[in-house]
């Protein structure tokens, strides 16, 4: 994973340690978050390959050369050849993001890769998916990574997404320890703004975490995968399924009682913690014991920060999801926070505000920020030069709004 130095700055060498020794605990967490960024994915896909079956084969249980409703993204065209692969950038245990350059015109994307076969095996995973798919549904937003269009072979899955490659937040706040208010403000505003814009279609993120906050090469928020959202549910709606990291779960969460939106605002509550603090809020290297910080120690805030950056994170990081900011009016109440009225939210929508941090890439294909582990990595021959082989038959579920498939699949 990163290797990213905390610089000893001001901290005392206690407080250093600590921090070191939480950033090993995150790499380490990370290998698995990465997984859980594909398997969001996978969890969708997973569900459409139940729903979008034929009747005749609904009592069956599906074959990884079943074909999936990939709805209007899916490019019935579109196949793996038409990629040149170059680079593993993350990889999780459904499949792999992979830098690739498209033949035809040398643009390159961040291909995802899924297997079905894994995503099967997962099945059971897939109870925490609603009713319906956010990937039927047209999700476009400035600070969200934009999926271009998807196919599948008979054994795998490809979402074709923007390359974004100024690195992870969670990389640069690394660097740097911690970040000033008005950076983390920047941030946290286009983070609001995305969960905002998904929370008024009925997806609720769920996932956020600085490891899935990418910056664009002009140093501009992607949230790169807002599929482990639980879609579907009204403003009173609830939902008891767990899923996360560690030191961001809501009391709720870790309790497994229902959850709704307001989750997000926690989570958002705890990225910017960690943004200000470097450490995320009732952080312990006791796993056990910041379990127990989450549901009972109050909130600590030490050092100069503002009245509005601590009430905020006070209101964000209630306990009480029924009291916390943003369970009347959502995104409305964050918006209109006091800490936020530096920021013309429409300035910021339309990327008039000039990120406070440039990642100076070179240009798309440069990856300084990527990870080494990921980068260095051979494209594995699983996914480049396996045939693919084209499923048996075709089905009714052919039929289905948005189906691609290719069915030969030589090379990739
Ligand atoms: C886009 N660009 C770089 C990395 C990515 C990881 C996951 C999803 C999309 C991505």
């Amino acid at each position: 994973m990163y290797m990213a130095w905390l610089e000893p700055s001001s901290t005392t060498l206690g407080r250093t340690k600590e921090l070191t020794k939480h950033v090993r605990e995150r790499i380490g967490r990370t290998i698995k978050a990465s997984g859980s960024r594909l398997c969001s994915y996978a969890e969708r896909v997973a569900f459409l390959m139940d729903h979008s079956r034929s009747p005749d084969k609904s009592t069956q249980p599906p074959t990884p050369t079943d074909n999936i409703n990939l709805g209007p993204s899916a490019n019935p065209n579109a196949k793996p050849t038409d990629f040149d692969f170059l680079k593993v950038i993350g990889k999780g245990s459904f499949g792999k993001v992979l830098l690739a350059k498209r033949k035809c015109d040398g643009t390159f994307y961040a291909v995802k890769v899924l297997h079905k076969k894994t995503i099967l095996k997962k099945k059971e995973q897939t109870h925490i998916m609603a009713e319906r798919n956010v990937l039927l549904k047209n999700v476009k937003h400035p600070f969200l990574v934009g999926l271009h269009y998807s196919f599948q072979t008979s054994e795998k899955l490809y979402f074709v997404l923007d390359y974004v490659n100024g690195g992870e937040l969670f990389f640069h706040l690394q660097r740097e320890r911690c970040f000033r208010e008005p950076r983390a403000r920047f941030y946290a505003a286009e983070v609001a703004s995305a969960i905002g814009y998904l929370h008024s279609l009925n997806i609720i993120y769920r996932d956020l975490k600085p490891e899935n906050i990418l910056l664009d090469c002009q140093g501009h928020v992607v949230l790169t995968d807002f599929g482990l959202c639980k879609e579907g549910m009204e403003q009173e709606e609830t939902t008891s399924t767990f899923c996360g990291t560690p030191e961001y779960l809501a009391p709720e969460v870790l309790k497994k009682q229902p959850y709704d939106r307001t989750v997000d605002w926690w989570c958002l509550g705890a990225v910017l913690y960690e943004m200000l603090f470097g450490l995320p809020p009732f952080y312990s290297r006791d796993v056990s014991q910041m379990y127990d910080n989450i549901l009972h120690k109050p909130l600590q805030i030490q050092g100069s920060k503002t009245v509005a950056a601590c009430d905020i994170l006070q209101g964000l990081l209630h306990k009480d999801q029924k009291r916390r900011l943003g369970a009347k009016s959502d995104f409305l109440e964050i918006k209109n926070h006091v800490f936020f009225s530096p920021i013309n939210w429409d300035d910021l929508y339309h990327k008039r505000i000039t990120p406070p941090f440039n990642p100076n890439v070179a240009g798309p294909a440069d990856l300084r920020h990527f990870d080494p582990e990921f980068t260095q990595e051979a494209i594995s021959t699983s996914i480049t030069h396996t045939p693919d082989l084209a499923a048996s038959t075709s089905s009714a579920s052919d039929a289905f709004l948005g189906f691609s498939y290719a069915p030969t699949d030589e090379g990739i």
